[in-house]
């Protein structure tokens, strides 16, 4: 396994983990991170044995935004000119199914970076939000539209417009997140459904994985089509076979993920 210097990366099982490791910045993401954090989930998704992989910070914080240190002398020229996001939009790109398990803040680009994530699990001690405008910006790593695209419009806009902060039966309550659970039981949940998602067949869940996506980014023609084309490719899969025969044999499947 790489060795990194902002994140922890382990392979447990079938599930990859990446745990954000700046206790001294509250995991703020910086260049770095976001490097290692795409380098280590690209290397995952590359790898058929990874069904899974969780996204994790510490009790105290799963991210507490982009690292503003870094940011703040930056010029716009600085900013359109350097590819900040093209790290992000490879993380969020990947086949494999990501679940975020949010302790603590989970503000500005640490919420946007749950947000690239398919399910968030939030420990109920969890706080989100887009705090960007205290600081003289908007959210940049996707904010402005996952958000919307999670919540509605007018809850968005009322939490990107103010900066307020929701804590997390606040934001289970308006669907920013899959689900709260005690802290305590945070990332035995991660590890259960994270085990769970991992034990199906890969290609239906990639297909299903890539079939959500479409939805987030085409009407609804457009989403059907993709649907009906992926439902259709996965007649060409042992697993579907295994799966359908499974079912006749009244048994468990036992998937080849291929
Ligand atoms: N960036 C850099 N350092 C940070 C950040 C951050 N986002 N958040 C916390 N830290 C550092 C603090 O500076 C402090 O360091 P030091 O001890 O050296 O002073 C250390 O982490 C601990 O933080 P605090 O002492 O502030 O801890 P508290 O428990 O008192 O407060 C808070 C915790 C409430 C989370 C507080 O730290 C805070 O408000 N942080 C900033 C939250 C924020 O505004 N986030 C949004 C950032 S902007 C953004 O995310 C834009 C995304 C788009 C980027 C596009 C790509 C470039």
């Amino acid at each position: 396994m790489v060795e990194y210097e902002t994140i922890l990366v382990e392979q447990r099982g079938r599930v990859g983990w990446i745990t954000l490791n700046r206790p001294q910045a509250l995991n703020a993401l910086n260049g770095t991170v976001s490097e290692e954090v795409a380098d280590a989930a690209s290397g995952f998704d590359a790898d058929d044995g990874i069904g899974a992989i969780v996204v994790t910070g510490s009790e105290k914080a799963f991210a507490a935004g982009a690292d503003i240190k870094e940011m703040e002398s930056k010029t716009a020229e600085e900013m359109i000119a350097t590819d900040h996001f093209g790290a992000w939009t490879r993380f969020a790109a990947v086949r494999t199914p990501v679940i975020a398990a949010v302790s603590g803040y989970a503000l500005g680009g640490g919420c946007e970076l749950a947000m690239m994530c398919d399910i968030i699990l939030a420990a109920d001690t969890a706080v989100f939000g887009q705090p960007e405008v205290n600081l003289g910006v908007i959210p940049g790593m996707g904010g402005t539209q996952r958000l919307i695209r999670a919540v509605g419009y007018y809850k968005a806009a009322e939490l990107i417009l103010s900066g307020r902060r929701v804590k997390a039966d606040e934001a289970e309550r308006i669907g920013l997140v899959s689900r709260m659970v005690p802290a305590s039981d945070l990332l035995d949940e991660a590890t259960r459904l994270a085990e769970t998602i991992a034990s199906k067949s890969l290609p239906s869940v990639y297909a299903a994985k890539a079939t959500l996506d479409a939805a987030m980014e085409t009407s609804l023609a457009d989403g059907l089509a993709v649907e009906k084309r992926e439902f259709a490719a996965l007649f060409d899969t042992a697993d579907q076979k295994e799966g359908m025969a499974a079912f006749r044999e009244k048994r468990p499947p036992r998937f080849q993920h291929r």
